[in-house]
């Protein structure tokens, strides 16, 4: 072929692949098939083969990874990479806003909200439209070159989109590169495979990946970015809104979710809706940045020593942290189950103290080498029990010790098996104390029949005592028995009987959960009640009619079969029944009782008579609706002591608020 004709057709092959992988990689919606685009970058490499001395560094070839390097170079930002002023209450977020109102003597500003990306901040500087450096945040002011992996991360472009051809000179892009979570599970699967430690969160696996010293090997790890920034302005732009658009058009990847507003109510109302719906995000964020959208008004407010006063970051409460594993404890279960559990140096994470991590079985412990003593990283999130995800060896000091799983059940002294194909360790002891014990908590709970007052301390005083053998004998408790057990006042024994009493009538879907037969969930109890109605029915009902139900499959419908085949279950349900503990679905509720209905309430700080969950359980019964955040549908916001900024919200909003008292009246408990 003629040389003139080659050149041509690389060059069309190579604007062609831009394009798919702008589609692709960028807008996430590809227009050929995997197919056809390989098809074009087998011809490109073969071209490319062929004629070596035609090969350029934008190449849509050139992205697998070149050389590789003995370490980076430290090289300095044309323009500093500034840090961002932290806030982590709306209170404080309320206080930048009067800062920047009073510098500017202006009540009418507008802001850009944008997510704030959890990775690596990274500065991509293009000259005359191609990209030649890529460099980490480092200090802010040198950072290192990690070109030669930056041009592996396909949402990059190599090249400028055409601006009508022009390119800028030079242009600094500043983003942040991450990795999908997606990706991380990927990652952390195949290490695992390999032996090797996984990354604690997408953010180390991210840093370790753009680190690597052989491309070769980030360009297979799918790292993406978003950028947010420019470092020097460009002529003829006003706002930052403007600058992102700008970028986009350039064909670089904006995150989709920026958004002005022109109030700090909306832009507080965004920073909490962003809060209940980070976890629908395919990548981690932690927090939102807010930035003064006016360019002129950016440069008026200037920077402090380390920040620039028109922007800050609004922080989430961090959902992990690094603490001491001092030691680990063997509980069992009621299903005999021998579940591991890290006893840790008390340390605060996403808004609670946490001093507990679940480590699940014998597996986990051993793929992540966790051992006594070790400084670990924990992750909680929302209400979820908080977990053990990595140890930090580099903490280790030598005297750490590995975990063994005792061969004696710690409750009974029986034997411990674990059988082929499962992960759990199981007391096998059908007698086992540990067992009644965890079955009888479980019955009483608040999931179950909501026995208040009847939890693990006295299920256990009751068991000493004798005055249980099955859940069916709770029904036979009397006053002159209570009393003698220790911490009992008369009192709290008129409660108690009294919440045995309120119990009978929890309804079949609490009983059927209570019974804790295997597998079924307060989900499927509640299916199997709504659809049979009543106990005769469920334990009658064949294969065909269970798994007939919804979200009831083979495995819970065998289970249910198994359990009523057992004469010593069928005698339980029979004691049940005849000390009064209503076996029919409960009705639906009445009319009279949805005096809330459609209502919505917002919690807020504690309640002196009622735990949250409670508190919403009563709401829900009044035909009312639990929301986690305050916005203008909002009906009542229930301020306990020490209420956070939803109260701050309610009253700029204008919305009800409710004390305790008040509350307690709205329900009519008072
Ligand atoms: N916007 C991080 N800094 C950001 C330009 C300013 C800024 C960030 C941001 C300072 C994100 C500090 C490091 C830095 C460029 C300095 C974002 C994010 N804006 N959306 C206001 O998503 N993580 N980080 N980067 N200059």
């Amino acid at each position: 072929m003629e040389t003139t004709k080659i050149i041509q057709e690389i060059k069309e092959l190579r604007q062609r692949i831009r394009e798919h992988n702008y589609s692709y990689y960028v807008l996430d919606a590809p227009k050929i098939s995997d197919a056809e685009y390989d098809r074009m970058l087998q011809r490109l490499l073969h071209l490319e083969r062929e004629n070596p001395e035609l090969i350029t560094p934008d190449s849509p070839t050139q992205r697998v990874g070149g050389a590789v390097a003995a370490g980076f170079s430290r090289v300095a930002h044309a323009r500093p990479l500034l840090s961002l002023a932290n806030v982590f209450s709306i209170g404080e977020l309320v206080a930048f806003h009067d800062r920047a109102r009073k510098l500017l003597e202006t009540e009418n500003l507008e802001y850009v909200v944008e997510l704030k990306i959890d990775g690596l901040a990274i500065s991509l500087v293009y000259e005359d439209g191609q990209l030649v450096r890529g460099v980490t945040r480092g200090d802010g002011f040198f950072g290192e070159d990690v070109t030669s992996n930056v041009r592996t991360i396909r949402s990059i472009p190599l090249t400028l989109a055409g601006q009508g051809g022009s390119s800028p000179r030079l242009l600094d892009v500043r983003g942040e590169v991450y990795m999908p979570r997606p990706e991380f599970e990927r990652l952390n699967r195949e290490r695992a495979q390999r032996g090797e430690p996984a990354f604690a969160n997408p953010r180390n696996a991210a840093a370790g990946s753009l680190r690597q010293l052989d491309p070769a090997m980030t360009a297979q790890r799918a790292l993406d970015i978003f950028v947010y920034g420019i470092g020097e302005p460009q002529a003829g732009m006003a706002t930052h809104m403007d600058s992102l658009d700008y970028l986009q058009s350039l064909g670089f990847k904006v995150n989709p979710h920026r958004r002005l507003f022109h109030t700090i109510q909306d832009v507080v109302d965004y920073c909490s809706l962003w809060e209940e719906k980070r976890r629908e995000l395919p990548y981690d964020i932690d927090g939102l940045v807010i930035k003064v959208n006016d360019l002129r008004s950016q440069q008026e407010l200037g920077s402090t020593a380390k920040d620039p006063r028109w922007a800050a970051a609004y922080k989430f409460p961090a959902e992990q942290a690094i603490t001491v594993l001092e030691d680990i404890f063997t509980g069992v279960g009621r299903t005999g189950v021998l579940t591991p559990t890290a006893i840790l140096q008390p340390v605060r994470l996403a808004g609670s103290t946490v001093s507990r991590a679940t480590l699940h079985n014998e597996d986990f412990i051993a793929e992540k080498d966790i051992r006594i003593g070790d400084t670990v990283i924990i992750h909680k999130a929302g209400e979820i029990i908080p977990e053990v995800i990595a140890v930090i060896p580099a903490r280790r000091t030598g005297r750490e010790r590995p975990f063994v799983m005792p061969e004696h059940c710690p409750a009974c002294g029986g034997p411990v098996v674990r059988r082929e194909g499962e992960a759990a360790h199981k007391c096998v002891n059908p007698d086992c104390p540990a067992l009644l014990r965890e079955k009888l908590i479980h019955f009483a709970s608040r999931e179950a029949m909501n026995i208040e007052g009847l939890g693990p301390a006295i299920v256990t005083n009751l068991l000493e005592a004798g005055l249980v053998n099955d859940a069916a004998d709770f029904y036979r408790l009397r006053m002159e028995d209570l009393v003698k057990i220790e911490r009992m006042g008369e009192k709290s024994a008129t409660k108690l009987l009294a919440a045995v009493e309120a119990s009978k009538q929890a309804g079949l879907d609490k009983v059927l959960f209570a019974l804790g037969i295997r597998y079924v969930g307060a989900k499927a109890a509640g299916n199997l009640a709504k659809q049979l109605r009543t106990m005769e029915a469920v334990s009658q009902a064949d294969m065909e009619t269970l798994t007939g139900i919804d979200e009831i499959g083979e495995k819970i419908a065998e289970s249910v079969m198994a359990y009523f085949a057992e004469p010593e279950n069928l005698a339980l349900i029979d004691g049940l029944r005849n000390s009064g503990v209503v076996m029919e679905a409960a009705e639906l509720p009445l009319a009279a009782e949805a005096t809330l209905s459609g209502k919505t309430f917002v919690l807020t700080g504690g309640m002196e008579t009622m735990t949250r969950q409670e508190a919403t359980a009563a709401i829900e019964r009044a035909g009312g609706r639990v929301t986690s955040s305050v916005s203008k549908n909002t009906d009542y916001v229930v301020a306990g002591s020490d209420p956070g900024s939803k109260l701050t919200k309610a009253n700029s909003l204008g919305v009800q608020v409710l004390n305790e008292d008040q509350f307690l009246e709205l329900m009519g408990l008072k």
